[in-house]
Formats: structure tokens, C-alpha cells, sequence
């Protein structure tokens, strides 16, 4: 089959497009950063607190390979990290039996209404990956809710505002019908239902067959929810992690607006490639400069460290625009 002269010309010009421009004092924290002792460093939330502080909340796995959250601050979101001394969130199986196995993989949302951030974060439970819910206004005491879905489910994230008066969750339930991207409504953050697809991993031989999730939470535009996620290739030699980019109506935030086709990030550098899980890039999350165009990317890299990548939220736009299609949209929603 021949593709149309303008797709030949969108996949070349897409090659080498540079839309996430990797840090040079990359990657920004590992293990070797960290005030006691731990394997590994990876998949962090991120927000700016009020002062202008970043904050990552990092994914710690300790030599047990059991994670819990550290928070790590810096003026820059580069360099001069302080990390906080001992674990900022440890897993508590004693009341939250669901944490038995640790918490991992936070993505960190500021709800205005709230006056408080949302951390939403898997919980390894007996019975698989759960999702858990806490509200800070500080990071150093948590308010937590407990499991809000059961496993299996990861990946999450809530909408900073309500919805038609409902919070908005974003999650990666495993189905039957596949590990897809779901949304579910709540009137109170604990009662969750009007659970809708959002989107569908692709099948066949695509980057993003069979298994997708949510990486950092999503991005609001005038145009929409701009939205990054992770796409899962199995290959004989293990799984290979990508980030994708799609679109979604503000009002109506299971309707997908424009999915690129492509990839427009994975694993290049070597401490993306080599690391405890080779081939990974995972953010958890982002924070936006002052100009509101540039966003700070923060991805864990090959489970061992944590990176930064930059991009124009206008360029991203600007590509789907160009490489984007919404085809698959009625598809998803006869499922
Ligand atoms: C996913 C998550 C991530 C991890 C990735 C690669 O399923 O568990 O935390 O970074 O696998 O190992």
C-alpha cells in the first residue's frame, strides 16, 4: 500500500522532530543522590509549590524491592535537590493492608477547590496493583482515602477541577478487553462510577498495542486536555516503554479529540536504555514555566533514575494538528 504524498511527508518531518528536548545535566537524581541507603530512584510526581519550588515525589525502591515516596525540592527543578531525610510516605500495610507490597509511581494534582494536592498512586496489594488516594498541602503530613479502585489498576490521575460538577479520575484498568484508558466520575473523591473509556491501546504491531496507561496528569489547553502516554511494546527481549500524545474535549474528557500515530519519545540515552528495566521512559509528572508554554517533564529512565525533558505546549499541539487523527474515536466508544 502507498501512502498519500502529505503522510509520506508528515512521517519523514516527524522523524526526527525534536519535541521533548532531553536536560544535559541529565539524568537530575539516582540512587546516589539519596540520603540513605536505597537501590533505585525513579517515577516521580511533580508541581511547583507556592514559592516556586519544585517538588518531586520520587519513587524509592529500597534493597527489599519494596518502593515508598521521598520527596525531593530544588529552586531550579534541576539541580540543588534537597531531599528529605528519611521516606516522606511509607507504605502503611498495618491500616492499609492494600500497601503490603509499597506504593509506587504518584501523580501529583493541585485542586484549587481543595486548596490541596491530590496524589493518586498505585498500591501493590496481595491481589495485584491497586489505586490509592491522599491530600497534602505540604508533603510532609497526608490525609489518605485509601484504595479507590481495586486491582488490577494503575496509572492515574485526577482532573484539578470537577467536571459537570464531578471530580474526574483518569486510570489503567486491565480488562478483559485489554489494558486500555479509562475515566470514572465522583461526587466526594471516594465513591467512583460513571466509568467511561477514554482511550484504546492499539492492536497488531503497533507501539502502543494492547497496553497503554496515563503518564503524567493531563495538561489543560485552551484546546483540550493534552495528554501523554506510555505505550507498552513486548518484544523477545523484554518491553519497550514510549510516550504518545492525544487530545481531549475540556468538557467532555472521554472524548478524544486527536491521537498522534506515532511515538514521540522513548528510550534513547543510555540511561534510558540500560538500567534495572532496560528501554524505559515513565513520567509521573510536570510542571509548567512562567511563560505557560514550557513544560518541565520528569520521567523515570530504565527504572534507575529520574530525567528531564522539555517541550513547547504549543509545538506539541502543533503536532498533532499535523499527525494527529481522530478515526479511532468511534471505535473506542463501541466498546
Ligand atoms: C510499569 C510500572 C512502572 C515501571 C514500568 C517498567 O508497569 O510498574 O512503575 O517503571 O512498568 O518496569
Amino acid at each position: 500500500m502507498t501512502l498519500p504524498a502529505e503522510k509520506q511527508v508528515s512521517l519523514l518531518s516527524t522523524r526526527f522532530e525534536p519535541l521533548l528536548l532531553r536536560h544535559p545535566a541529565n539524568p537530575v537524581l539516582t540512587s546516589k543522590d539519596w540520603p540513605y541507603p536505597i537501590n533505585s530512584v525513579f517515577n516521580a510526581g511533580a508541581t511547583l509549590l507556592a514559592d516556586g519550588t519544585t517538588l518531586l515525589l520520587c519513587r524509592v525502591e529500597d534493597r527489599r524491592g519494596l518502593s515508598h515516596l521521598c520527596a525531593a525540592r530544588s529552586r531550579n527543578g534541576i539541580d540543588g535537590w534537597q531531599i528529605d531525610s528519611e521516606p516522606t510516605l511509607m507504605p502503611n500495610p498495618k491500616h492499609y493492608p492494600e500497601e503490603i507490597w509499597g506504593i509506587e509511581d504518584p501523580r501529583i494534582t493541585f485542586v484549587p477547590e481543595l486548596q490541596q494536592y491530590v496524589i493518586t498512586y498505585t498500591s501493590y496489594s496481595r491481589g495485584g496493583p491497586g489505586v490509592s488516594l491522599a491530600l497534602t498541602n505540604d508533603f510532609r503530613t497526608f490525609e489518605r482515602y485509601g484504595v479507590i479502585m481495586p486491582p488490577d489498576d494503575k496509572d492515574t490521575a485526577l482532573l484539578p477541577r470537577r467536571i459537570d460538577g464531578y471530580w474526574a479520575l483518569i486510570h489503567r484498568p486491565m480488562t478483559a478487553l485489554g489494558s486500555h484508558v479509562w475515566i470514572s466520575y465522583s461526587p466526594d473523591l471516594r465513591h467512583w462510577g460513571r466509568h467511561r473509556l477514554m482511550l484504546e491501546a492499539r492492536r497488531g504491531a503497533w507501539w502502543d498495542a494492547n497496553k497503554i496507561g496515563l503518564s503524567p496528569p493531563p495538561i489543560e489547553t485552551s484546546r483540550g486536555w493534552l495528554v501523554f502516554y506510555h505505550g507498552v511494546r513486548h518484544t523477545p527481549s523484554g518491553c519497550l516503554y514510549r510516550l504518545g500524545l492525544a487530545l481531549f474535549d475540556l468538557e467532555k474528557p472521554e472524548k478524544c479529540l486527536l491521537r498522534g500515530d506515532s511515538w514521540i519519545f522513548g528510550p534513547e540515552a543510555e540511561y534510558e536504555r540500560h538500567g534495572d528495566v532496560d528501554d524505559v521512559v515513565f513520567p509521573c509528572g510536570y510542571t509548567m514555566d512562567a511563560d505557560g508554554d514550557t513544560i518541565n517533564l520528569y520521567y523515570g529512565a530504565a527504572d534507575c533514575a529520574i530525567a528531564l525533558a522539555r517541550a513547547s505546549v504549543r509545538s506539541l499541539l502543533e503536532w498533532l494538528d499535523a499527525n494527529g487523527s481522530c478515526e479511532r474515536r468511534q471505535r473506542a466508544q463501541d466498546l
